[in-house]
């Protein structure tokens, strides 16, 4: 069990808004953006400066350092200077003794803008030539050519909604300055590291100026990947200008209006396949709606076309992208990282392709899986591919068969309710795209009673990474868990951290521990080589607290040796560093080996949709996935469930909704459907796969964080098959989410058209 459950469950952990606070701590609120492109005119705050209480405003102009926080691109600033393009966008932060007072005092604020028109659609942005970032094209083969010996072509648009992340806990964070122009930052934050580096550079500082400590997130998503900095910085900001305390914790409103979410993408594709049903060509074009500024758009882009042929294995492919800027908050990084979105746009394309064919789309999925020795297009060979195998297993152990002939009764026995099925293979790459940050280290103290204290650049959000890291420390000591403690995570102890992102954390941070567990073991041995008077330390062992020599037991404990061995003055310390070995991939031809490896899994989803209503219930998940050898069963089956159960939303009941001037309108939790007890599937059934090994992955586990997220896919296509049932409901066009009431609007319209023909 991830040892977090229990205080979790008795209210006992803590997260930011709950740390006891130094007396005399400020709160901070932030002024935004009411307009989603505009200009600023007139900035006046003599009002609001007059509200009791109230200690200080802070615009650009106050920023000591560079108001710059761009990170892939130099784009974005911290507050607005002259122009705002996107509503919720933070221009100025007010400071008070409570934040009742600072919001007070945000209403009394007197702004002029002048108003200048908005994008919100990436199609119009790029019609108007407006690009975060020239666009992107990977392929490989011919796919003119190929698509003169196609049988069936399949051509269509795909149009995907955003996400909102809802992690339970707000963007929030806490900057207590200290002596010689030092400030500890405590944040809620997946990228210590980067709230370090953005902090400094506002305030003009070198970073050893800045510690940034993180206990643990209330949920992140890649919502705190990028998007957990500003607010550090700006409690940074306002703390280094008044000499205080600053405490700065975005209320659920707040949050939702101004952090960007998963990015809407809109795509165009056509795919060919022979007379066999083998895909021969496909070509796709994304235009992703990145939002005002670049933030992580330009990776999550690469993501999409890492992913664009799903699990399969196809010769001809040609995949663009473009970075649509619009007038929207910057779309960042969110569970599977634009994967999940060039993974919809296959499966979308395999469907409309077995529709023309007159197949069911499985049929065609199954034909065209990755098989060992393939090449994905960007160059990488297919190692250790389980996707047949995750099929094939999950088909005899779900039994399709019978689940295909039990729909067909159910819908010949029933007119108001009818059911559909459908498949969804996984395929996703492992480690982060830019090579650079798969890096990671760990710092590990024996201390003299025994007990341990890993430190590494891993941030807990719920995901288990503590647990996991604590497992391969305890297994590599060969010691009781309880002995193990991980640290917060502290850029004063692991510097230069990576953000846990990626599904990479405990697969790097695990990686690092052993490697420094492994170093005081080493160190361990020869010291119970010397009190025992052998000759070769390599005939010591330590099992289970116990020193070992040829497999004999000794008198010696864990306890003991640890004791002995710092009277005799042995290092019970150990800081490693793990780098993913041989990763590279080449800009330039857009291909290479980005991933240390994949996961790879198969999943069918039942959903039932009552006919009358539009409404459906997800019946059934039942999942083979491939976690390697995993460490944590119960973690791993979380994570999973988590994770499918978030796929799903995304493409059935959230939906994202601005108007036309670019005002988010889903702004809470009544107007944005999150799956809930009811609308989740009934059963979720996970299977592991038997014999799975990774040799990338601590103890021979596989990253379980993403990939999951996508089998999600398979519930669109389950209700749409459960459309068909009653309508020859066949559009062109297919947009995500399929809410219930775009399924009533499916229903009634061929409604509608069948009493016409009658
Ligand atoms: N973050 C990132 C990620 O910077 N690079 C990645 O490849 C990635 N992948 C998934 C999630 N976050
Ligand atoms: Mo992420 S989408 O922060 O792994």
């Amino acid at each position: 069990m991830n040892y977090d459950v229990i205080k979790h469950v008795r209210g006992e952990s803590l997260f930011l808004d709950d740390y006891d606070a130094p007396a005399g701590t400020l709160h901070a609120v932030v002024l935004d953006s009411p307009f989603a492109h505009a200009e600023i005119v007139k900035m006046n705050f003599d009002k609001a400066l007059n509200i009791n209480g109230v200690k200080g405003v802070f615009t650009a102009e106050d920023i000591p350092g560079e108001n710059q926080i761009g990170n892939i691109i130099q784009d974005e600033t911290l507050l607005a200077e002259k122009i705002v393009e996107y509503v919720g966008e933070p221009i100025a932060i007010i400071v008070a003794d409570t934040p009742e007072a600072a919001r007070e005092a945000r209403n009394a604020a007197e702004i002029e803008f002048r108003q200048l028109p908005a994008v919100t659609d990436a199609r119009e942005a790029y019609e108007k030539g407006l690009l975060i970032a020239p666009p992107v094209t990977f392929s490989s083969g011919n796919t003119e050519d190929a698509f003169a010996h196609c049988e069936t072509i399949a051509e269509g648009r795909v149009d995907i909604g955003g996400q909102e992340h809802l992690y339970l806990e707000t963007q929030g964070a806490l900057a207590i300055p200290g002596e010689s122009g030092t400030m500890k930052i405590y944040s809620s934050t997946q990228s210590p590291t980067a709230v370090q580096r953005v902090s400094a550079k506002i305030l003009g500082v070198e970073m050893n100026k800045i510690e940034v400590d993180v206990l643990r997130l209330g949920g992140a998503f890649g919502g705190k990947e990028d998007q957990g900095t500003p607010w550090a910085a700006m409690a940074a900001l306002a703390a280094y200008n008044l000499r205080k305390p600053v405490k700065l914790v975005l209320n659920r409103a707040e949050d939702m209006r101004m952090t960007g979410k998963r990015h809407p993408y809109s795509a165009d594709y056509k795919i060919g396949l022979n007379s066999e049903g083998e895909i021969l060509a496909y070509e796709v074009t994304y235009y992703q709606n990145s939002g005002a500024c670049a933030d992580l758009s330009p990776a999550i882009l690469e993501r999409t076309l890492f992913h664009t042929t799903g699990s399969y294995f196809i010769p001809n492919v040609k995949a663009t992208g473009y970075m649509c800027k619009t007038n929207l908050p910057p779309n960042t990084a969110f569970r599977g990282f634009g994967g999940p979105q060039g993974m919809f746009v296959i499966e979308s394309a395999i469907y409309k392709a077995a529709e023309k064919l007159g197949v069911r789309a499985h049929e065609i999925q199954k034909k065209n899986l990755l098989k060992e020795g393939d090449y994905f297009y960007y160059g990488q060979k297919a190692e250790r591919v389980n996707a047949e195998k995750t099929w094939t297993e999950a088909e005899k152990e779900f039994d399709f068969e019978k689940k295909f002939n039990e729909i067909k009764e159910f819908n010949a026995r029933n007119t108001l309710l009818k059911k559909g099925a459908a498949i969804m293979p996984l395929t996703f790459g492992i480690s982060f795209t830019s090579s650079f940050l798969n890096q990671a280290s760990a710092l590990v103290h024996v201390y003299t009673d025994g007990s341990v204290a890993v430190s590494t650049a891993a941030v807990e959000m719920g995901q288990g990474v503590n647990e996991k890291i604590r497992s391969v420390a305890a297994k590599t000591f060969s010691i009781s868990k309880d002995k193990i403690r991980t640290e917060t995570t502290n850029t004063t102890r692991v510097a230069n951290t990576s953000p846990t992102a990626a599904s990479t954390g405990a697969d790097l941070n695990g990686n690092a521990t052993i490697l420094a567990c492994k170093e005081i073991l080493s160190r361990l041995k020869k010291h119970a080589a010397k009190i025992l008077s052998i000759e070769n330390a390599e005939s010591i062992e330590i099992i289970d607290e116990k020193v070992y020599v040829n497999g004999e037991p000794t008198e010696i404990t864990w306890e003991k040796l640890v004791n002995s061995a710092y009277f005799e003055r042995v290092n019970l310390s150990a800081h490693a560093f793990y780098a993913t070995p041989d990763l590279h991939f080449d800009r330039n031809v857009n291909k290479g080996k980005p991933f240390a490896y994949h996961v790879y899994g198969t999943a069918i989803i039942v959903a039932t949709i009552d006919v009358l209503r539009g409404t459906y219930e997800i019946d059934e998940v039942d999942i083979v996935h491939d976690f390697g050898k995993s460490i944590n069963p119960i973690i791993d089956i979380g994570q999973t469930e988590g994770a499918v159960v978030q796929g799903i939303g995304w493409l059935t009941i959230e939906e994202l909704v601005q108007n036309e001037e670019g005002k988010l309108l889903s702004n809470s939790l009544s107007t944005y459907k999150i799956p809930d007890l009811y609308s989740a599937p009934k059963n979720i059934n996970v299977k592991f796969l038997e014999e799975s090994e990774n040799p990338f992955g601590p103890l021979q586990s596989k990253a379980i964080g993403e990939p999951p997220f996508m089998y999600g896919i398979a519930a669109y296509f389950a209700i749409l098959d459960a459309i068909r049932e009653v309508t020859a409901y066949t559009p062109t066009n297919l947009i995500a989410p399929l809410t219930h009431e775009r399924v009533l609007t499916a229903l009634t319209e061929s409604e509608n058209k069948r009493y016409e023909s009658e």
